[in-house]
């Protein structure tokens, strides 16, 4: 193998390809324990993983003591999900090192090939939120921020999906079976973690006592930065039983009921909860909550009372950033650190506060906001909800002093919703204790400040933001696309990876058709993979010159999968009505999880599932549209599906997706938009020109003015022929004749209850508009110019430009300086 192109490779010994067979020999050895003779595909993996991670632990130490001898700020991301995926391509990726990996196993006798796929994917998230963080871990140790992602190592990840006769069905995902390589156990960081129990007045102070407790394990695992030395680390919080708790059952000869005690209080890590935006709200998911913020707290506030005394200067060190409202009882958390443990006041404790939190916030849908019962803080944490009732008492008291006494103002902005069961306002008392409150496009940060919180907005205007998301192009273009990347290097150099608005280069050669070809083949290999694999597990052939109309994302309503199924119903109807007409080959993907409770959602799988049956194996219809659903989504999965889109569906509702990401990582590899006016959407279309997307529907603004009006779902379903036919079709049973009324929910919710999401409001324009996308199509060329010019544009979408936004507006924190022993990548 030819190892000169990684000439520019600053570190030498990482292209040693003898020392790295001797490393791998030694780990499958030593540390895995098996004979080269006898050792599975899996051994080699681990052995190869081991090796590999001796050399980013070289750079982990070396970057923790740089920061430590500078005394850096820290940025702390507290996050319930990390949406990892695998790790053993990224971590070759970072070290440059895939084919000297790839020559090492070779001579070894193993086929690297393959090898990659047998890691499980770490699926510690829903969708979105979780994929950001994981992108956010990326991009700050690329920029050498030093950041630490704190959350929980849970046993079971995000549900695998099974699709049996159509419909969802979950089973668990224990990824830890066969271990995790990657990780670093670290028995010797427990932080107790406790509940229940009340609270006593001492004198002037407060004890809280009588608690149940928990023990948090640390797991770190590394993330390497790209281009870079600089790694940053992944903290994850196990939860072990406290002796105590055993030895109590134990001794009154209890031998059961003190495993099972153990058991319970172990379970608040067992298991991710799989819902993406409704609440559950469950006892053991607020358990879960405040368990890996309090250890989270415990462990930063230790690292810092390490190098520093007092807590002056706790908000010029440290950055504590939360994902969502999930990790929201860090505020409460802190005060009670500061103040019951470290003798703080409360009003100069709640000022660190303030200078130390930062919050994002990822949706507007009601259904979605955090509130928990205060009865049930109180049972749980009984000194946080004291806390939290006297922030809320010092902070109307302070309205009131500055706005006069408006009961109804109060009730709007109070931290305690006494409508009904009284709750506590996640969201607000994020917004209370932060001195930066961001969404994460511009039309949501808009919205946000318009709707949910309006009265914060006028009360604190300043702290209001915006960042947008971003991903990361060293996993979703440099290892998910290698075609594409290698073409960008050729054309554009090897410095998108770490700068990516570089991809701009790419417009000075739309006009070299050689170029064009070589991108559209790329384009075609990718589609021929993805072909590959559908055949494989579904037994669907798919023709790779059809165009591939790509929807994968979580299954909700409100990002109207449901839409797009109408349109290929119409479709087929249409199809079967005109056969003869000149039709653009069509290939409709779909993927995505269901919240196991949703079931709108889970219908909605269940129809994509029966129309695909029909229409696949409807002789009139042939190649014309084939129709598939890919199990199981994930971030493999994505890495597979994305490559190969031409077409990018983003249709949600405008103004209820807040930004979306899976839009930026399809146009990223090539693909067009069709979309709504909503989230990042917007922004796509202002970098990539309105000629070059599709955009259709309701703006945010016309859907609140049809909803205001009076909206009549039924008045569209009449005066519109092929959406007639189409939902009398799926009401009728035409895919489902053996049980002919299964979607008449679907038709109900669409024409009968008020179609909530005003899918009929923008049937017409979606269909007319997939009429377009066929015409361009048609000319390969104009539609390759477009692509083209898609990935041209995605530059502002790197989360590396997200993560630099972040961290000198919001966290104000600098780059760690590390030994110049690396020269840059590329010195371009
Ligand atoms: C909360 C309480 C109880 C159980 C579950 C949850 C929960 C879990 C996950 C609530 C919401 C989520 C995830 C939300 C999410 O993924 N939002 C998406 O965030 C992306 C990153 O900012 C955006 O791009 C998407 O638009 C947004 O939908």
């Amino acid at each position: 193998m030819d190892l000169s192109q990684f000439e520019h490779q600053y570190d030498p010994a990482l292209r040693d390809v003898a020392a790295l067979k001797r490393a791998i020999s030694n780990k499958l050895m030593y540390t895995v324990g098996k004979d080269p003779v006898s050792a599975r595909p899996e051994d080699w993996l681990h052995a190869t993983a081991y090796a590999v991670r001796d050399r980013l632990v070289e750079r982990w130490m070396k970057t923790t003591r740089a920061q430590y001898a500078q005394d850096v700020k820290r940025v702390y991301y507290l996050s319930m999900e990390f949406l990892i995926g695998r790790t053993f391509s990224n971590a070759l990726l970072a070290l440059e090192m895939m084919p000297t990996v790839r020559q090492a196993l070779a001579e070894l006798d193993v086929d690297m090939t393959g090898l990659v796929d047998l890691e499980p994917d770490a699926a510690l998230g829903n969708g979105g939120l979780g994929r950001l963080a994981a992108c956010f871990l990326d991009s700050m140790a690329t920029l050498g921020i030093p950041g630490f992602g704190y959350g929980i190592r849970y046993e079971y990840g995000m549900f695998r999906q099974q699709i049996i006769d159509g419909r969802q069905v979950e089973a668990p995902d224990y990824w830890l079976t066969h271990g995790n390589p990657w990780e670093f156990p670290r028995p010797e960081v427990q932080y107790r973690v406790r509940f229940g129990g009340h609270v006593e007045q001492q004198g002037e102070k407060l004890r809280w006592v009588g608690t149940d407790d928990v023990l948090a394990m640390a797991y770190d695992t590394i993330i390497p930065g790209y281009g870079t030395e600089a790694t940053n680390t992944l903290r994850l919080w196990s939860a072990k039983a406290t002796e105590e708790i055993d030895l109590r059952a134990f001794n009154q000869g209890n031998y059961f009921g003190a495993v099972e005690s153990k058991n319970h209080s172990e379970n608040v890590s067992r298991v991710l909860y799989p819902d993406d935006s409704t609440l559950s709200g469950r006892e053991l998911r607020l358990r879960q909550e405040y368990f890996f913020v309090s250890a989270s707290l415990q462990d930063l506030l230790r690292r810092y009372l390490r190098t520093h005394t007092g807590f002056e200067q706790l908000p010029e060190k440290v950055s504590i950033h939360l994902n969502d409202t999930h990790p929201v009882l860090a505020i409460p958390e802190l005060m009670r650190l500061l103040v019951d443990e470290h003798g703080q006041d409360f009003d100069h404790a709640w000022a660190l506060v303030q200078r130390v939190f930062s919050y994002t916030n990822h949706t507007l849908m009601h259904e979605a906001l955090e509130t928990w019962p205060v009865d049930m803080l109180g049972r749980v944490l009984p000194r946080h909800l004291r806390i939290i009732f006297d922030i809320n008492a010092r902070f109307l008291r302070v309205v009131t002093d500055k706005l006069g006494h408006d009961i109804g103002l109060m009730q709007r902005l109070s931290l305690v919703d006494e409508h009904g069961e009284r709750r506590v306002r996640m969201a607000y008392l994020a917004v209370l204790a932060s001195h930066s409150v961001n969404g994460v496009s511009e039309l949501h940060s808009e919205l946000m400040k318009q709707s949910i919180f309006a009265d914060f907005a006028r009360l604190f205007p300043e702290r209001f933001n915006n960042k947008t998301n971003g991903v990361t192009p060293r996993r979703w273009l440099s290892q998910a696309n290698p075609g594409l990347a290698a073409l960008l290097d050729e054309r554009i150099g090897r410095g998108w990876r770490r700068n990516l608005d570089q991809l701009a280069g790419l417009r000075s050669s739309l006009d070299d058709a050689a170029f064009r070809g070589a991108f559209r083949r790329v384009k075609r290999e990718n589609k021929e993979r993805l072909a590959q694999y559908v055949q494989q597990h579904l037994g669907v052939t798919l023709n790779p010159d059809a165009l591939f109309d790509v929807q994968v994302k979580r299954i909700h309503e409100y990002k109207r999968q449901l839409l797009n199924v109408l349109h290929v119903v119409t479709r087929y109807q249409s199809i079967l009505a005109e056969p003869q007409a000149d039709w653009v080959p069509r290939v409709v993907v779909f993927s995505g999880k269901a919240a196991s409770a949703y079931h709108m959602a889970k219908l909605v799988i269940k129809l994509i599932n029966d129309v695909a049956r029909t229409v696949n194996n409807d002789p009139r219809v042939g190649d014309r549209l084939k129709v598939v659903f890919i199990p199981n989504y994930s971030v493999s999965l994505a890495e597979l599906i994305i490559p190969a889109a031409d077409l990018s569906e983003q249709i949600s509702t405008a103004g209820t997706e807040a930004s979306g990401t899976g839009n930026m990582k399809l146009s990223l590899g090539g693909a067009l938009t069709i979309g709504t006016l909503d989230g990042a959407n917007v922004e796509i279309l202002q970098n990539v020109g309105a000629d070059n997307i599709f955009i259709f529907g309701n703006t945010t603004e016309q859907v609140a003015d049809i909803r205001a009006s009076g909206y009549q779902p039924r008045a569209i379903y009449e005066g519109n022929p092929a959406l007639r036919a189409a939902l009398d079709a799926i009401r009728d049973g035409l895919f489902s004749p053996e049980e002919p009324g299964r979607f008449q929910q679907i038709y109900d919710v669409l024409v009968n209850w008020g179609d909530h999401y005003l899918l009929l409001a923008d049937y017409e324009s979606y269909v007319e508009t997939q009429q377009r996308v066929d015409a361009l199509y048609r000319d390969a060329d104009a539609w390759t110019r477009k692509a083209l010019l898609n990935v041209a544009g995605m530059g502002p979408f790197s989360s590396d430009r997200t993560i630099a936004q972040y961290a000198q507006e919001i966290w104000r924190a600098r780059p760690v300086q590390l030994p110049p022993n690396m020269p840059p990548l590329d010195p371009a």
